[in-house]
């Protein structure tokens, strides 16, 4: 039975089913989360840490922790976005509030157009009916452009909208923008960009969960630190390590080491956070680097 009734286990609501299911469990075991799933598959035990998984429908999360059922949840920042806008107008419980983002299902909330249809600036969609999923956010996006549109609330599908003559713009997330174009629609502003985020209250009551909560973020910002850190390796001559110290992205000092036999050449190592691309390494050859990798990192203690 799940209650909100004060408990000493940390308790996640993740998504049951769907696009952001996977990675939230796999962030969750990379945070050293073990877990025994119930036999109706809806709530898991966590057996190395008093933390446990409630398994829902995404839609349903920041109302369980607004409810205090759940002390943390991992969602689209669309669906959080929607909720806490629309909760202004009903008895909202504690608010959850984005802590973390986690830097996977990453799509933004948009307005799209049929291809023939003109848009030059959000003006443009004054008296427009406009379908979407998301009549809060886009309300509010309306709001701020000083434009007055008719908001159509659909439950699925919106896509199809225009085509169906029951709307002449769409309001929907995109990643790929491949059902756009098999809609014959094309984008026309962007409304909110988003990826999965962890979600909770601002606070936590100074207990065990407390704790619990902290010790979970620490090691999350560890994941995500390691996940978008290489190691870049490279042999240059001692003059051009300046120069390729500047052309590191977000690179640490590096660690400098002499090259056995060519006293003019070092080895130089350094950790970078973000993507390394073709680009950055051609920018360092061409400035004198030679041998170069880029590595993976596992995981880190500074
Ligand atoms: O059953 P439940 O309610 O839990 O799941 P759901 O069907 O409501 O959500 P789900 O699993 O589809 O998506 C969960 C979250 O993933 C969303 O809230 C977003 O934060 C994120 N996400 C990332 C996306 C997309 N990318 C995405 N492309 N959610 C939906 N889409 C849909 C979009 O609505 C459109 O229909 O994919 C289509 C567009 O994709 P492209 O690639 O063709 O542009
Ligand atoms: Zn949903």
């Amino acid at each position: 039975m799940i209650s909100a009734k004060p408990r000493e286990r940390l308790r996640i609501a993740v998504q049951k089913s769907g696009r952001l299911t996977e990675a939230s469990q796999d962030l969750l075991a990379r945070c050293g989360l073990q877990f025994r799933q119930s036999r109706d598959k809806l709530f898991c035990f966590g057996e190395s840490l008093a933390i446990d998984l409630l398994l829902v429908r995404d839609d349903d999360i920041p109302g369980l922790i607004a409810q205090g059922v759940c002390d943390l949840g991992i969602v689209g920042r669309n669906v959080l976005g929607e909720h806490s806008r629309a909760a202004t107008t009903r008895d909202a419980g504690v608010a959850a509030q984005e802590l973390v983002a986690l830097g996977f299902g990453r799509c933004h909330l948009a307005i799209a157009l049929p291809q023939e249809a003109e848009y030059t600036n959000p003006q443009s969609l004054s008296g427009a009916r406009i379908a979407t999923t998301y009549p809060a956010l886009l309300a509010e996006w309306l709001e701020r452009n000083g434009v007055s549109a008719e908001i159509v609330v659909l439950s699925g599908s919106v896509e199809i909208a225009p085509r169906l003559g029951t709307a002449d713009a769409i309001c929907d997330l995109v990643s790929s923008g491949a059902t756009l174009a098999a809609n014959q629609l094309r984008e026309a502003a962007v409304v909110l960009e988003s990826e999965a985020v962890l979600i909770g209250p601002q606070a936590m009551p100074a207990d065990e969960r407390g704790e619990l909560r902290d010790l979970l973020l620490r090691r999350m910002d560890g994941v995500i630190q390691v996940r978008e850190s290489k190691l870049v390796l490279l042999h240059v001559a001692r003059s051009a390590v300046p120069a390729i110290t500047r052309l590191l992205p977000n690179g640490q000092v590096p660690t400098i080491t002499p090259v056995e036999g060519s006293p003019d050449d070092v080895s130089l190592q350094a950790l970078c956070y973000g993507s390394i691309t073709w680009q950055h390494l051609e920018e360092m050859k061409r400035a004198g680097a030679s041998r170069l990798l880029v590595l993976p990192v596992e995981k880190m203690l500074a």
